[in-house]
C-alpha cells in the first residue's frame, strides 16, 4: 500500500503499527490496533481527542482515549462474561485498505474481516471498514457488511473521548426532552430536562439521534458532534471513584475528558441481512466561542 505524503507508518511505540498524519490542515494518529483514532488536532486548534497518560499501548489491549471501536457488542457480552467488554475489534490488528489526501484532508480506510479468532467469539462472517476523514473536521464511519448467509444482529459504538478544560464546567446541549437510562442505577427510563451537566459519575444511554454540542467556556470552544446510523447516544464520565478503579487512567484525570458516543445500544440493536451493511457515523467540528 503506497501511503500519501502526509501519512507514515511507525511501530516503535506500541508493538503494532501506528499511522502518523502530518498534513497542513491536520495532525493525527491512527493505531492499526483496533483501527483506533488516537489523535486529531485540526490546524489552529488544540487537540480535540483525549488520550490517557497511562493508556496501555500493547498488542491485544484497548487504548484508553481517542475513539475505541466497540463492536459487535456494546458493553459486557450479553450472555458470556468471559468475552471482552465492548466486543473484540478494538483489540485486533486492522489493515490499511486505502489512503489518500487532498489539500483539505486525509482519508484513511482500515479493514478487518472475520477469521477463526473472531468466529470463536462471534459466529458470523463480516467485513468491517473504518472510514476516517481527518481535516478541519473529523468524520469516522464504521461500515459493517454481513458477508454470511444468515442475518446477524449486533450493537456497538464509536466510543469517543473528548478533551475538555474541566468537565465540571461544561454543558451538553441537544438532549433536552429525550429519555435516558442510567445503567448503574436502574433500567428505568428518565426524562432529560435542559442541558446535561457532569457533577457525578455519569454513564447514560440517551435515546436520541440528535446533534450534540459540548460547550466548553473555559477552553473557549464548542464541539459539534453529528451522527448517523445511530439512535442511542452514550454520555460517560467515570468521576472520582470509578477513575481510581481504572488502571489505565490517572486518578485525577476525570475532569479532563468526556465521552460522547454514537451508539447502537440498548433498544437500538442493528440486524443486518446477508449481503447488506450498516453505517455508523460520527462527525466532530470545533468552533471557537
Ligand atoms: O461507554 C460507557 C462505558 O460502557 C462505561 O460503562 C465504562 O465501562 C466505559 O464504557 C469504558 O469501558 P472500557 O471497557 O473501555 O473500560
Amino acid at each position: 500500500m503506497t501511503l500519501p505524503p502526509s501519512v507514515s507508518l511507525s511501530e516503535e511505540l506500541a508493538g503494532y503499527p501506528i499511522l502518523d498524519i502530518e498534513h497542513p490542515a491536520v495532525i493525527g494518529r491512527i493505531a492499526l490496533n483496533g483501527a483506533h483514532v488516537m489523535e486529531w488536532i485540526p490546524e489552529g486548534h488544540d487537540p480535540v481527542l483525549y488520550m490517557s497518560a497511562e493508556a496501555l499501548l500493547e498488542p491485544g489491549k484497548p487504548i484508553r482515549g481517542g475513539i475505541p471501536i466497540c463492536w459487535p457488542w456494546f458493553g459486557p457480552h450479553p450472555t458470556d462474561t468471559s468475552k471482552p467488554a465492548h466486543g473484540f475489534v478494538r483489540t485486533m490488528i486492522w489493515e490499511v485498505d486505502a489512503a489518500r489526501e487532498t489539500e483539505k484532508e486525509v482519508e484513511i480506510v482500515l479493514k478487518l474481516q472475520d477469521s477463526a479468532e473472531t468466529k470463536a467469539l462471534w459466529p458470523h462472517a463480516f467485513t468491517a471498514r473504518l472510514h476516517v476523514r481527518m481535516g478541519a473536521s473529523l468524520e469516522v464511519t464504521l461500515q459493517t457488511i454481513n458477508t454470511g448467509d444468515t442475518a446477524s444482529s449486533m450493537t456497538g459504538a464509536l466510543h469517543t473521548y473528548l478533551n475538555v478544560e474541566d468537565v465540571r464546567k461544561i454543558s451538553i446541549h441537544g438532549l433536552h426532552g429525550t429519555q435516558y437510562v442510567e445503567g448503574r442505577l436502574s433500567p428505568d427510563k428518565r426524562p432529560q430536562h435542559g442541558t446535561v451537566v457532569i457533577d457525578q459519575e455519569v454513564d447514560r444511554l440517551y435515546i436520541s439521534d440528535a446533534t450534540i454540542i459540548v460547550h466548553d467556556p473555559k477552553w473557549g470552544r464548542e464541539l459539534v458532534i453529528e451522527k448517523a446510523g445511530s439512535l442511542a447516544t452514550v454520555v460517560w464520565n467515570p468521576w472520582i471513584e470509578k477513575s481510581k478503579r481504572l488502571a489505565d487512567l490517572p486518578d485525577e484525570a476525570y475532569p479532563e475528558f468526556l465521552c460522547i458516543e454514537a451508539a447502537n445500544a440498548g433498544e437500538d440493536v442493528v440486524t443486518i441481512q446477508p449481503g447488506h451493511e450498516h453505517l455508523l457515523m460520527q462527525r466532530i467540528d470545533v468552533r471557537k466561542i
